[in-house]
């Protein structure tokens, strides 16, 4: 996938229903995976719409019909469910733009998958938390978004990613991409290599489990960092749970997880130095109130006994598949400067020596919030 040009991109405007007249398009958002846009459209003299537009990625979603059949399936339930509680379905829920030939997407002269959504106006993603109730209310959000969907058809849901969270799997692709070290990056992070090789149960634990059959798959997020949610401007509500493409039956301490070892930390994903980065307790208890009562009920209490565990599975996960992404040569993830990948995993293996370090307390913490799931 090449860069997006000019003209390409007039094409793929043309070709949605939007309303209105195309005035500006900006890059916008700090996703690491799509090409995303915001459109502004003038109405009349007066008025503006703004919409999300999307590039898919390709190389990672192999088949983006059956993303967007996912997301259309998704929202639509979700649709129902909000305006039942007396939600509004425009903000709380993505709403997607239909082609002009009436598909949820667009397939250019190149070849490139697009989409478009309406912009959720007045909230904001952030990549860092500013505000600890923020960090609460995403948790909430996140907490709700799985108790909303628990009893979505699952058989109706593609695979988008094989193995997204597969931790067995991707421990194997980590050694065999340290083995080829196809960019010849191997010998100067050994330190972060063996940090990973020394920790295979961690990459086993849920793995070992699910073969036993021990724990449920639900209807999961899989991606809950706290930029991938619209927190409200004015009630500082987690508004709306957005970036659906890995949508997909997964574990609940995957999610609680993800949002754990992207928000909960006291430095950014990418921050070089790590005398900054920290998993903050007080945040991850926030969160750990907040997504237990999101759940509403619906998560067991050895769902919950394992929480702390899907903490440190996924920021483990992530900084391998960071340091994977940098010994193959920056393939996966947008970066926008050299070893900014190597920088992300760094952040993940502190926090995951963090969390080792904090691992009675983070434990007591669930504990004291596990009443919320049975009353
Ligand atoms: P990626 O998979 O690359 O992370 P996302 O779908 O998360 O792509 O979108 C990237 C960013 O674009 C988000 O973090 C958010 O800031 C912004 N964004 C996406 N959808 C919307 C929307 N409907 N309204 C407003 N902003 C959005
Ligand atoms: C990617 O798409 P985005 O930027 O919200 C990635 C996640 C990682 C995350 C790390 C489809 O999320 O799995 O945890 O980066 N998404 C995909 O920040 O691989
Ligand atoms: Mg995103």
């Amino acid at each position: 996938m090449g860069a997006v040009l000019e003209e390409q991109k007039r094409e793929v405007i043309e070709n949605f229903c939007f309303e209105g007249v195309c005035h500006n398009d900006v890059l916008w958002g700090n996703g690491h995976i799509n090409d995303t846009y915001r459109l502004t459209f003038d109405i009349g003299d007066k008025e503006q719409k703004r919409y999300i537009l999307q590039r898919m990625n390709r190389s990672i979603f192999l088949k983006p019909a059956e993303v967007m059949e996912n997301i259309m399936g998704v929202t639509s339930y979700l649709r129902k469910k909000i305006i039942e509680n007396g939600g509004d379905p425009e903000r709380e829920t993505l709403n997607v733009i239909p082609a002009k030939n009436k598909k949820a997407y667009y397939v250019d002269s190149q070849g490139e998958y697009w989409r478009a959504y309406t912009f959720i106006e007045h909230a904001t993603c952030f990549d860092q938390v500013e505000k600890p109730k923020d960090f609460y209310e995403s948790a909430v959000a996140f907490g709700n978004f799985q108790r909303l969907l628990a009893d979505y058809p699952v058989e109706k849901l593609h695979e988008t990613i094989p193995g997204f969270h597969d931790t067995k799997a991707r421990f194997e692709v980590f050694k065999k991409a340290v083995e080829v070290d196809v960019c010849k990056r191997a010998s100067s992070v050994k330190q972060e290599i063996d940090f990973v090789l020394a920790r295979e149960d961690v990459a086993d634990y849920f793995g070992d489990l699910i073969a036993k059959n021990e724990v449920p798959f639900r209807v999961t997020h899989n991606d809950t960092k706290l930029n991938n949610i619209m927190i409200d401007n004015e009630t500082r509500k987690g508004i709306c749970v957005i970036d659906l493409d890995t949508v997909m039956p997964g574990l609940a301490m995957n999610d609680f997880g993800d949002s754990i070892r992207f928000g909960a930390s006291t430095g950014l994903e990418d921050e070089p130095d790590l005398d900054k980065v920290w998993c903050d307790m007080n945040l991850f208890e926030l969160y750990t109130k907040g997504f237990i009562e999101g759940c509403g009920g619906k998560l067991t209490k050895q769902e919950i006994a394992l929480l702390p565990m899907g903490a440190k599975v996924m920021t483990f996960e992530c900084g391998m598949r960071f340091l994977t992404d940098y010994l193959q040569g920056d393939t996966y993830f947008k970066i926008h400067r050299p070893q900014q990948n190597l920088d992300r995993c760094r952040t993940q293996f502190k926090l995951v020596w963090d969390m080792e370090a904090k691992w009675k307390t983070m434990q007591e913490i669930v504990k004291k919030y596990q009443g919320l799931s049975f009353r």
